[in-house]
């Protein structure tokens, strides 16, 4: 298969040449299992681990290759590989991990598009919405909103949820409304697929991600939950993530659902999804105003006019308190890391001094 297919692009020739890569073989990984690797190159897909050196530089999970990523390596067998070094990437989505205070997840490295899954059941939920739309805006990710399950509400409960959406993200991010059932909207769904493109599917367990993949790739790719849902809450079909290449051009990356949505360092991405409160707290009387009790605060001035939606700005707040909890524990990680780094030089200053 040609690499162009898989989203290999002039930009990255161009590093390769610039970088004394060219006579490696070079390819891209569509998955991963604990430090081991498939990867997809000119040659086939190829199971791979990284070099001793990549692991031992690596100072974070950012450092080890994620599925997304280009990496040169080289062939031993037909299908055993050894990845030498990570291309630069030029999209990160990465989110908190649950229930551990610093440890940041990556979820798919050089994605151009994500699809946002909700399931117009019972799943759909406005501020999980503004969740992803947060991870997506902090990641140059481009957000596309799917609503699956169409089958299983009526038009008016669709039209409802299209205006909620409009009103609390504006009118610029596409949502489009599909039926794995029926296949209603199919055809809408892949007309928004380029050849060449990566899109990544997030959204919970069971909303339909991996039986929205088959169906645009036309044939069974992913395991699916063939079960009744609702007699399975909370177990999840999809358990690692997966890079696929459908046949008229695209790439698609399933994931599996995610319980939470943490998130990482979303700076500028929590300002995109409320640029509303973020033209607001632009007028508060004090620079760092925290828009909680501050006499002068433009942001509560609006709240208490009705001019921003209530919901949206506690959902708000409440990322913003996460944002800074991340922040802080990558401070106290980094302090850790230096004074680990004095620990392991005196350690040995002494065994030198000992030595002698
Ligand atoms: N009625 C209806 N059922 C659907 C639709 N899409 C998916 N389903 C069903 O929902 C269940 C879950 O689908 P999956 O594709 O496995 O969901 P998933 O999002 O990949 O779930 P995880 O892999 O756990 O994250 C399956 O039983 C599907 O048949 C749809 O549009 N309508
Ligand atoms: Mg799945
Ligand atoms: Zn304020």
């Amino acid at each position: 298969m040609q690499p162009e297919y898989f989203g290999y692009n002039a930009d990255l020739e161009t590093y390769r040449q610039n970088n004394g890569l060219a006579a490696l073989d070079f390819g891209r990984v569509i998955a991963e299992h604990k430090e081991r690797y498939v990867v997809k190159t000119e040659r086939g897909d190829l199971e791979a681990e990284i070099t001793g050196n990549l692991r031992f530089a690596a100072r974070s999970r950012e450092d080890f290759p994620a599925v997304g990523d280009w990496v040169s390596l080289n062939i031993y067998d037909n299908d055993f590989a050894v990845i030498h070094s990570i291309f630069p990437r030029f999209s990160v989505i990465k989110r908190q991990a649950v229930g551990n205070s610093s440890e940041v997840q990556i979820i798919a490295v050089n994605v151009d598009y994500a699809f946002l899954v909700q399931a117009l059941d019972r799943d759909f939920n406005l501020n999980r919405l503004e969740r992803y739309l947060t991870i997506c805006y902090a990641s140059k990710v481009e957000p596309i909103v799917v609503l699956t399950k169409a089958d299983l509400t009526t038009a008016e409960s669709i039209t409802h949820i299209k205006e909620q959406i409009k009103l609390r993200a504006g009118d610029k991010i596409p949502v489009v409304v599909v039926s794995n059932i029926s296949q209603d909207g199919m055809d809408i769904l892949s007309g928004f697929i380029k050849s060449g493109k990566t899109y990544c599917l997030l959204g919970s367990s069971g909303v339909g991600k991996s039986t929205l993949i088959n169906n645009l790739a036309g044939i069974s790719q992913m395991k699916t939950d063939a079960i009744s849902t609702s007699t399975n809450k909370g177990r999840h079909t999809t358990s690692h993530r997966e890079l696929i290449v459908l046949e008229h051009g695209g790439i698609l990356i399933d994931n599996p659902g995610m319980r939470e949505v943490g998130i990482a360092d979303a700076c500028s991405g929590l300002q995109t999804t409320f640029d509303k409160i973020a033209e607001y707290a632009a007028d508060c009387r004090f620079k760092d105003c925290t828009h909680v009790s501050e006499t002068g605060c433009a942001v509560l001035h609006a709240l208490e006019n009705g001019e921003i939606d209530p919901q949206a700005y506690e959902n708000y707040m409440k990322m913003e308190r996460e944002k800074e909890f991340y922040e802080s524990s990558v401070e106290e990680r980094r302090k850790k890391d230096k004074v680990f780094g004095k620990i392991m030089k005196d350690y040995k200053k002494k065994d030198i001094k000992n030595r002698r």
